[in-house]
């Protein structure tokens, strides 16, 4: 006995590891024009049929669904598309080989706490980050929000250098990205603007005068177990990584995973609707949860919204594709009272990107611009906590690697979005005499 299961173990041992990584041979992702205006409601009816993963809504009937689907459904997709009179190309033929090709490299390993701003990073090397300057700079605090389903820290840097010399708090900028877990250039472009607020590797005079009038906060990553989950599980999940809610409109196991997850940016409290925009169904890509906030990860989110709303003036949800900036409300066509400024401010910064790498923004309320979808955390923001400014920003690309930007676009992204980040802070202080 004690030889067989020396034989096992030693058997073991010599075996290599079985992958776990789900992988996306032959999965496509098409570009479907709808043509007609009543396909935009068959579309996404065909969506609900297969289960697929829609990376896109088009807003006009120019614009495309972009719609990943697997090898066996692609013959019936196709088909059922064409019933409708849709047009459709392959944008992407195989998408195994673009995550391959997007695939982070092995060498950013550093120094503990030095990370590199030209890569994707894990969750321990993000908080080792963020410990790191927490230690050697004055005017940065680490907090702890709360901790994801499978434990993980979720972590917000402060920087502040003070109050005002009148003795008040300073107004403030809250910046989060990564709520959704395969956008990497979320979190890796708010890692970009915490370096440089610590950091100032440009030597950038606008650092300085910019903490004398704001306190920064910001949060790397809002759903650390999702973004491990994309890095060795499943680089095209979306969501928390929330197990069966049982009785909730599925049957445990029929997504093909024990992790069914909830889409957070369809969690928050404010005017939660799973039926608008969202889904009751777990296996769907923009399941709400059983309830507003049920989430611990949106629940430490909410309450760090909460707790900056008195002081806060810009809140930004950062996100991939499509190059947006859009603003309240995702649950309802209506405009916000102030949307005029917020059109306005969003533009400022628009306009400070297209000056950085020439890229352009589309400016708009959410409903507008992109869908109508109840539960984001920019409702939640200006709609619970009041914060004037909230956006939503999806960052690059329009439709190359959409989620799978590779890390050379890092740079870029992070120039651009901070350029964006100072206009809208300076176009403030005029606005308020800060
Ligand atoms: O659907 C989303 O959550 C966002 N787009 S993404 O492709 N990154 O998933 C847009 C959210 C816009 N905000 C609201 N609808 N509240
Ligand atoms: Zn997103």
């Amino acid at each position: 006995m004690k030889t067989l299961l020396l034989a096992l173990l030693v058997g073991c041992v010599s075996c290599r590891p079985e992958s776990r990584e789900k992988r996306y041979d032959g999965h496509q992702v098409l570009k479907v024009f709808p043509n007609l205006l009543e396909n935009f409601k068959n579309i996404e009816a065909l969506g609900e049929k297969y289960n697929l993963d829609f990376w896109h809504h088009p807003k006009h009937q120019n614009g495309t669904f972009d719609i990943q689907v697997s090898p066996d459904q692609i013959t019936d997709v196709l088909n059922d598309l064409k019933l409708l009179g849709a047009d459709t190309s392959v944008w992407i033929q195989d998408l195994q080989s673009i995550i391959d090709e997007a695939k982070p490299s092995d060498r950013q390993e550093r120094a503990a706490g030095m990370i590199s701003m030209q890569h994707y990073h894990s969750y321990a090397q993000i908080n080792g980050f963020l410990s790191a300057i927490a230690a050697s700079n004055s005017h940065a605090t680490v907090y702890k929000l709360g901790t994801s389903l499978q434990g993980r820290s979720i972590n917000l840097i402060r920087f502040s250098t003070g109050t005002t010399s009148s003795g008040a708090h300073k107004r403030s900028i809250f910046m989060d990205g990564g709520i959704h877990a395969r956008e990497w250039i979320a979190p890796a472009v708010v890692l970009y603007m915490i370096d440089q607020l610590a950091n100032n590797p440009n030597n950038d005079p606008d650092i300085a005068s910019l903490l004398d009038k704001f306190d920064f906060y910001l949060v790397p990553l809002v759903n650390p177990d999702g973004y491990e989950y994309t890095r060795s599980g499943d680089r095209m999940w979306r969501k928390n990584m929330a197990s069966s809610y049982g009785t909730h409109h599925s049957i445990f196991g029929r997504c093909g995973s024990d992790e069914m997850g909830v889409d957070l940016n369809r969690n928050f409290g404010h005017h939660w609707n799973p039926g608008n925009g969202g889904s009751y169904d777990q296996c769907q890509e923009t399941y709400a949860g059983p309830h507003a906030l049920s989430e611990p990860e949106t629940q430490a989110m909410a309450h760090a919204i909460d707790s900056v709303a008195s002081h806060a003036l810009v809140y930004l949800n950062i996100h991939s594709y499509g190059q947006y900036m859009i603003y309240p409300w995702g649950y309802t066509a209506q405009l916000p009272p102030d949307a005029a400024d917020l059109d306005h401010l969003g533009r400022v910064a628009a306009n400070a990107i297209y000056h950085t790498h020439g890229h352009r923004y589309t400016v708009g309320e959410d409903t507008v611009v992109l869908y109508a979808a109840a539960g984001g955390a920019d409702d939640y923001a200006k709609g619970h906590s009041g914060i004037k400014y909230a956006y939503t920003v999806e960052m690059g690309d329009t439709g190359r690697y959409g989620f799978l930007l590779p890390e050379s676009y890092i740079q870029s992204s992070g120039e651009e979005i901070w350029a964006g980040v100072k206009a809208m802070a300076k176009e403030l202080i005029q606005k308020y005499s800060l």
